[in-house]
């Protein structure tokens, strides 16, 4: 395996310098962020993020993510300029030694939470769901917009994406899925780039928006859209781990015996009795998932694709972007490495 930190660029209080220091940190896991969804990533900006993650000692191999415009999701016309700027974002991040794409299919927001600051008993905080506060959540007439949400859409606007979402069955968003793939996939072949759908978080529709990647049968079906080993998984623990009704020893198990997870994020979540669940730290007790039988099923099967400590609390005062400070993260990601080391 190979260990890996997600990094939002320049700006981001938890610096390269600091990400290096955490035992057995290979891997920068970041994008560039501030070119619109469905345009080319000028090469000059993919360079200057490589040169700064090789200047700091790490490797520069792994994105996330690469965006999906709404117009793929939608299949509409407009589809195949974005499908193509798309293919030529993956032969510039191939030629620059990328070798993972972490991307995702979810209609219009990419994931949701009801609070990001949820204080727990031990004076932490974290991101939690709960299904109280998302009752009382209205997206499109409210006030309140759900926190973490893509603050760029203008209420108008959100209502027309939302009512051409209304327009679309399950069935529409896999046959779009399936022609992104189609022709995405032999470019990420022919450049080394192992492309690999993040699951939807959480794996339950949320205001009447589909959502696809949820469970064992889709993930089954999606892996069966195009059968090769350059369309796989990011395999989220946290993101399909808080339906109970997804094993995640076993998802770890039989993807990674098939060769077809290229990408783990490993974190835990405490599973609540109404459905809700609340982020919680990596080690195994503080949460529902069993993270030390994941670890060594990955380990068993020869896993060597990216690891990394997905969303941690905020502990020790830190202040910075909701789940990706630098101290709970880092503690996940030496729990990870000694599991790995004694599996
Ligand atoms: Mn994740």
């Amino acid at each position: 395996m190979k260990m890996s930190f997600r990094w939002y660029g320049f700006s981001d209080p938890v610096t390269l310098e600091k990400i290096r220091q955490i035992p057995n940190m290979r891997s920068i896991v970041t994008a560039v962020y501030d070119v619109p969804v469905g345009e080319v990533w000028p090469e000059e900006r993919i360079a200057e993020l490589k040169k700064a993650v090789e200047d700091a000692g790490l490797v520069f191999d792994v994105i996330e993510s690469v965006p999906v415009h709404e117009d793929i999701k939608l299949g509409k016309p407009t589809r195949e300029r974005y499908i193509e700027n798309y293919k030529e974002n993956i032969r510039r991040l191939g030629k620059a030694g990328i070798r993972c794409v972490c991307y995702n299919f979810m209609p219009v927001f990419d994931w949701t939470r009801t609070q990001l600051d949820k204080v727990l008993a031990d004076g932490s905080n974290a991101l939690v769901y709960y299904k109280e506060q998302l009752e009382k959540m209205d997206p499109l007439n409210g006030e309140l917009s759900l926190p973490g949400w893509d603050a760029s859409y203008k209420k108008d606007e959100l209502k027309a994406v939302f009512a051409e979402y209304s327009e679309l069955t399950d069935e529409d968003l896999w046959e779009n899925l399936r022609y992104f793939l189609s022709e995405v996939i032999p470019v990420a072949e022919e450049y080394d780039v192992k492309m690999a759908i993040h699951p939807d978080d959480p794996p339950w529709p949320i205001f009447g928006l589909p959502r696809i990647i949820t469970d064992e049968k889709n993930l089954d079906r999606f892996l069966s859209l195009v059968d090769n080993k350059y369309n796989g998984l990011t395999l989220c623990t946290g993101s399909l781990g808080c339906d109970p009704k997804n094993d995640m020893v076993h998802l770890a198990d039989k993807y990674s015996a098939m060769g077809r997870i290229h990408f783990m994020h490993i974190r835990n979540v405490k599973i609540l009795e109404d459905g809700g669940f609340e982020e919680s730290a990596h080690y195994s007790e503080c949460g529902s998932l069993d993270i030390p039988n994941i670890v060594k099923v990955l380990k068993k099967n020869g896993f060597d694709g990216y690891i990394r400590p997905d969303h941690g609390r905020m502990i020790w005062g830190e202040t910075g972007k909701p789940g990706y400070g630098l101290f709970d993260r880092a503690l996940g990601a030496t729990y990870i490495n000694g599991l790995w080391q004694n599996a």
